[in-house]
């Protein structure tokens, strides 16, 4: 994939804006593409055409033409008609960053939660874009870009959309209720244990399994990549001889995600919103660490999680210092207004005091 990145820069908002390109870019990187170029526009809003202006839209398809890119890709959710209309101008590729997380979840998953919950979101994500010559369908099914036979086929493939979807919704219910029996069968187990259960949450690539290894010992896959967990697992720690900690680690979080995908993984992040303690996880040598605190509380408002106890865990701390000794001059650069944690996921730094933390706040919520 060769692709030009098309962005608008909305009120004087620049920052933002870079960020959200540079987080696009490594999204076309973590789909095996390569970013040749980029194209914005300052504009008050969207335009309802083309999300750029009409001159710009142009220009665009200059550029594809110019530099043999095959994908243009949009840092927004295009609507189908801006879809529709792009693609008649430009002879590439249209993307947007929906379509992108979609391809970059369907490439990743293994487990068949996860398979279902991504077949799900991009079924969800297809059917209001499945119109007119039914382009769209074979645009996103990654296939050659064969146009498509007419309204009534178009008829056809939306009704079996629907069909298919209904049976993933089915079947995700009935994981669902397994994995709430499971739960319960966990938490029987030994009647005078207390179970809490903790969820680590954060943006995506922060170290949320890096910190769930040192934790529990797991071994879960941590990469240096967007999105390398895509399913949750759970893992016990006894924390005093009568009380069992449930840690769970979960799917990272990204701005502008699909509302689709977040609508689709309710299943895995059920084990969010059935948590007692909310472990967020911030990567402290990024820059924007502040804004992606912000896209993760939004997320965890979506998911009607926002009440629970939070602790704030600030890792990749030897990014910042040298030696653990050091963690406490970082203190004063990260205050909250929630308990709140400095720690290394990879040189073990911090990690006794986030367990006395965790106990603290254990005791709070439940009597132990
Ligand atoms: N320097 C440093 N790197 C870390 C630390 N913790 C994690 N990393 C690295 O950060 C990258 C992401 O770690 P993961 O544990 O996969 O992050 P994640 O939050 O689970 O990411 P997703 O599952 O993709 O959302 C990996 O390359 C890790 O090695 C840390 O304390 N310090
Ligand atoms: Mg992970």
């Amino acid at each position: 994939m060769k692709a030009i990145l098309v962005g608008i820069i909305e009120r004087e908002d620049k920052k933002s804006f870079r960020e959200s390109l540079e987080e696009l870019r490594e999204l076309v990187r973590a789909v095996g593409g390569k970013v040749i170029g980029y194209i914005y526009q300052r504009r008050n809003s969207p335009d309802v055409r083309y999300f750029v202006g009409a001159g710009k839209a142009k220009e665009i398809q200059e550029v594809v033409k110019g530099t043999g890119a095959d994908t243009v890709v949009f840092d927004t959710f295009l609507t189908p008609s801006q879809v529709q209309n792009l693609e008649d101008l430009i002879d590439a590729r249209i993307m947007d960053r929906g379509t992108l997380v979609l391809e970059i979840f369907s490439r990743r998953v293994r487990s068949k939660t996860a398979k279902l919950q991504v077949e799900l979101a991009t079924l969800t994500y297809q059917l209001p874009r499945l119109y007119g010559k039914g382009r769209e369908m074979s645009r996103l099914g990654g296939g050659v870009g064969t146009r498509g036979p007419g309204e009534q086929e178009t008829e056809i493939k939306r009704r079996a959309i629907k069909r298919r979807i209904q049976q993933i919704k089915e079947e995700l219910e009935e994981i669902k209720r397994q994995r709430r029996e499971q739960r319960k069968r966990r938490e029987r187990y030994g009647s005078d244990l207390k179970v809490v259960r903790v969820a680590l949450v954060g943006y995506t690539n922060v170290g949320k399994s890096s910190l769930m290894k040192v934790l529990t010992g797991r071994d879960v896959l941590s990469a240096d990549m967007p999105f390398a967990t895509l399913d949750t697992t759970t893992s016990a720690r006894l924390l005093f001889p009568d009380l069992k900690i449930l840690f769970t680690d979960t799917v990272g979080f990204i701005r502008k995600l699909p509302p689709e995908l977040i609508e689709s993984f309710k299943a895995t992040l059920e084990e969010v919103q059935e948590a007692d303690i909310i472990l967020h996880v911030v990567d402290i040598s990024d820059s924007s660490w502040i804004e992606k605190v912000k896209v993760v509380q939004q997320v965890l408002a979506d998911l009607s999680a926002d009440e629970k106890p939070v602790i704030y865990v600030f890792n990749k701390a030897d990014k910042l210092v040298k030696e653990e000794e050091q963690l406490h001059e970082l203190r004063q650069q990260f205050l909250m207004d929630a308990p709140a944690v400095i720690v290394s996921a990879q040189k073990g730094w911090g990690i006794r005091e986030l367990l006395d933390t965790i106990k603290q706040v254990v005791q709070q919520v439940v009597k132990v």
